[in-house]
């Protein structure tokens, strides 16, 4: 398929720095045209927009592919060591874009395409989005990915091929409704299938032991329902280098042709059992962020592509090598939250079984393979499992468990038995893996792995002294922070093609593999002239958003408003409540005062709530009641507006940044780890409205305070207040009449006939319940400072130069948060794997 991948042996090593391997246009054209044909039996003009997209993809995937095998090619030859990348969801959004822009062939395609008589947009919009994430977690792990390759890591990622990832949210009546995505319809261009790796994993059962003729005792599964897990691998394509890294993600199918287990023979509803196993394994993703729901089928869902994944890269290592004692030098396992952590047990026991390896030997490689991130602080994240479910279903892992548990217990013991003032037995209450009925899948991370991670300085900080307080003591040398990062090839190179152009005149394209060179805009923040260009590009983009509402709302915006933007998932903790109620607020002053000054603002939301969530529902349905009514009050002539975009997601994420002028990141102080969507807006000239909370504090650090709008609570004093008390909403409620009026307007029938609607939200902020304290987010306490930093919002956007030069600055300071940087850093601190430099050609 690939002609220009032939090596090119003429050209001197010179030559070879200089080259870049050019987009062959006549080609690619040539390559739709007969892919169209031979997929459809049709010429371009009676193709359908979805059917050239297709043949599109198969043409870039030609491209691919030759990179791909060339990078694997070298990986096989240079055998370096690789990080294999652990993770329930990699949130890709779509690939065909975002493929032509790190082959550096998107300005080319976009040409041929408009030759043909096509808009590359509208056929980029025929591809679903790859959404095998929840938000934050899966996204990030998204952006490692093309850091990795980018920057010529060996990498894999390792993942579940859901049959449906995160559904789709359709609104009706302002209620959310959540539709089934059947991404993988259409087929999906870019993904190979790799039956010749599939694995057999087991579950359930139980454990028999046998003795061998030199008394060594072996164990054995016996009794098990068994699925087989199919990869399919995607190219993960690095910018402009050449490097193909590769995305596996595990199918579940029965095991049909295999045979029962000679235990099982004849045993014809165990084989009925099998077969309905396979068929729900991988039907969908999970859609809780921030959230442990406990169901069994998630944890089958952990343990199948853990097995997998962990078979397959000892499988991998020993077709090299002979001694599997130094698979720690060849192989890490980086576990993206406690989500993969069986992989700890699961490499236990295939030290231990399969390879026979003493406990010590096998829990000295386990320990110098495994490494953890921890994404989240707040409690009902925990993961963990029910020992009688965990043990049923996992028999085999569940006794190695108990067995890491054990030797930890006793490390405990040895360490604290004889110190003064500290309970032994309270230590290991607290530490233990197994306590209480429940195998705690945090604490196994930090025993076993050789590395624990937060996601940014403030969320490393908490966890070392309120959280994991115990395991730092313990443990301080595996603790460290990975500030969070985002790939400016899609969150900016391509979502905002305007900017990008911009920052590239202005500063020369190295930012796009080297972000910090972006800082080279900060001599031109005071600068009137680009900053009349810059607004004049955000305006563009403020139309291109506006055009979107009004197709998929029919809702107009005013363009000249001040977009202001909170998207992301919703949940109590980041608080859209806050924001909602507060737009409230000002539309009860504009009808109080209709000759107020007031900047016409266009207050923009997206969400997907968990769809067990009652609160998180219930704000959606109050953020489009509040929409419906202030946006068809003539008496305030258009000057709020307030949009919920149906389906947030990746790709229209992408349209969203490039529109906003304020970046709503108002999570309680201490409880938002690090977000990321904070970063996308900085990159894409917003301003940041936030409270001192997860990264927020080192964007603030970096483009300085007086070019963000920050409020609230620290997360200092949020902590102080969880342990010791002292905060009363009911004592605001009672003296503030703003904010009584707003909150009475949830219950009052003023935005819903159906008084009692929204009396879960009005008891949420008020009514202390057995357990909890009211106002859990401390909405109440920071809606005062909020308001004032809105306020502060208007004032300054009404200086359009000042506005200009604090978002250039916003740009100017995003170089530390491309996640190439986070990747180095994990690859320096944590990983040290060696780059692979590939000879490029085509
Ligand atoms: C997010 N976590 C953090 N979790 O909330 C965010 N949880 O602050 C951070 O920036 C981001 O991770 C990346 O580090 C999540 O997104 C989940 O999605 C999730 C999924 C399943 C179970 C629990």
């Amino acid at each position: 398929a690939c002609e220009e991948d032939a090596v090119n042996t003429e050209s001197t090593p010179a030559e070879k720095a200089e080259e870049k391997p050019v987009f062959d246009k006549e080609l690619f054209k040539r390559s739709i045209l007969y892919n169209v044909m031979n997929m459809y039996r049709k010429n371009l003009e009676e193709a359908t927009p979805q059917q050239i997209f297709q043949a599109a993809s198969y043409s870039i995937k030609d491209r691919v592919i030759g990179n791909w095998m060339n990078t694997q090619k070298a990986y096989e030859k240079e055998d370096p060591k690789m990080v294999y990348y652990m993770s329930m969801e990699f949130l890709m959004g779509r690939a065909l874009g975002n493929n032509m822009i790190n082959l550096e062939a998107y300005q080319g395609a976009k040409e041929v395409l408009e030759e043909l008589g096509l808009d590359i947009n509208v056929i980029e919009d025929q591809e679903p989005d790859a959404a095998l994430g929840n938000g934050g977690l899966g996204r990030l792990a998204a952006c490692f990915l093309d850091s990795l390759a980018t920057l010529g890591y060996p990498a894999y990622g390792c993942g579940i091929r859901y049959r449906y990832g995160m559904f789709k949210q359709e609104i009706r009546d302002g209620f959310q409704v959540e539709v089934p995505d059947n991404w993988l319809a259409e087929g999906n261009p870019f993904e190979l299938r790799r039956p010749e790796y599939a694995k057999v994993v087991k579950f359930g059962g139980h454990v028999s032991v046998r003795c061998d003729e030199n008394g060594r005792n072996h164990f054995v599964q016996e009794g098990y329902q068994a699925v087989r897990a199919i990869p399919y691998d995607l190219p993960i394509v690095g910018y402009g280098n050449g490097i193909v890294n590769t995305l596996r993600i595990w199918d579940a199918e029965s095991m049909g042709g295999f045979q029962l287990d000679s235990f099982d023979k004849g045993d014809y509803s165990k084989a009925v059992e099998q077969e309905n196993l396979a068929r729900n394994l991988v039907d969908v993703l999970y859609p809780n962020d921030n959230h442990y729901a406990g169901k069994e089928l998630r944890l089958k869902q952990q343990y199948f592509f853990i097995s997998a994944s962990v078979q397959e890269a000892v499988e991998k290592y020993m077709r090299k090598h002979d001694d599997i004692h130094r698979f720690p030098e060849k192989v890490t396992f980086q576990l993206n939250d406690t989500h993969p952590t069986v992989a700890i047990p699961e490499l236990m026991r295939i030290l231990l079984d399969e390879y026979n390896l003493g406990w010590d030997e096998a829990w000295d490689i386990t320990t110098r393979t495994c490494a953890y991130t921890n994404h989240t602080i707040m409690a009902e994240a925990l993961e963990k499992w029910p020992i009688d479910l965990f043990s049923r279903l996992l028999p085999r892992i569940y006794q190695i468990v108990e067995e890491i548990n054990r030797r930890f217990v006793q490390q405990i013991e040895e360490k604290y038995a004889h110190v003064y003032n500290v309970n032994v037995q309270e230590k290991i209450r607290k530490m233990a893996i197994l306590y209480d009925g429940q195998v705690k899948m945090a604490h196994m991370a930090i025993v076993a792995g050789y590395s624990v991670n937060g996601v940014a300085r403030l969320h490393t900080e908490i966890l070392k002294s309120e959280e994991l307080r115990d395991f730092y003591e313990m443990f301080p040398e595996r603790f460290n922070n990975k500030t969070n990062g985002i790939t400016q090839r899609r969150f900016l190179l391509h979502g905002n093609p305007l900017l990008a152009q911009w920052v590239t005149e202005k500063v020369g394209d190295s930012w796009i593999t080297d972000l910090p060179q972006i800082s080279g805009l900060k001599k031109l923040a005071d600068d009137a002239e680009a900053q009349k260009e810059f607004m004049e590009i955000k305006y563009q983009n403020k139309l291109r958003l506006a055009k979107y509402i009004k197709e998929h709302n029919d809702i107009e915006v005013d363009p000249n408003s001040i977009f202001d933007v909170q998207v992301k998932r919703l949940h109590e903790y980041k608080r859209q409540l806050m924001n909602i109620l507060h737009v409230m607020h000002l539309y009860n002053e504009l009808k109080a005062h209709p000759d107020m000054e007031f900047f016409p603002r266009t207050f923009i939301f997206g969400a997907k709530a968990a769809a067990g969530y009652r609160n998180a529902k219930l704000t959606i349905k109050l953020i489009n009641t509040v929409a419906d009514v202030v946006n068809n009050d003539a008496s305030i002539k258009g000057k709020i507006k307030v949009v919920f975009i149906e389906n947030y997601n990746v790709s229209n994420a992408e349209i969203i940044f490039a529109a906003a002028d304020v970046s709503e990141q108002i999570s309680t102080a201490s409880k938002e780890a690090s977000g990321t969507g904070n970063m996308k807006f900085m990159l894409n000239g917003a301003i940041t409205l936030g409270t001192l909370d997860g990264a927020n504090v080192e964007i603030v650090e970096e483009v300085g305070r007086e070019n963000a709008f920050i409020f609230g609570l620290s997360s200092n004093e949020v902590i102080h207040f969880e342990n010791n008390g002292g905060y009363d909403p009911m004592q605001i409620f009672n003296t503030d009449a703003d904010i009584r009026k707003v909150v009475n307007q949830l219950i009052d029938g003023t935005y819903s006939a159906d008084k009692e609607l929204f009396r879960p939200l009005y008891n949420s902020l008020l009514n202390t319940l057995s357990t909890n304290r009211a106002d859990t987010y401390f909405i109440l306490k920071d809606f005062k400072s909020y308001a004032e930093a809105q306020k502060k919002v208007e004032a300054a956007y009404r200086d359009r130069s000042g506005w200009a030069k604090s978002a250039i600055l916003n740009v100017a300071c995003s170089g530390k948060f491309t996640s190439d940087r986070t990747i180095q850093q994990y690859v320096d601190e944590i990983w040290h794997l060696d780059k692979v430099t590939l000879q490029q050609n085509g």
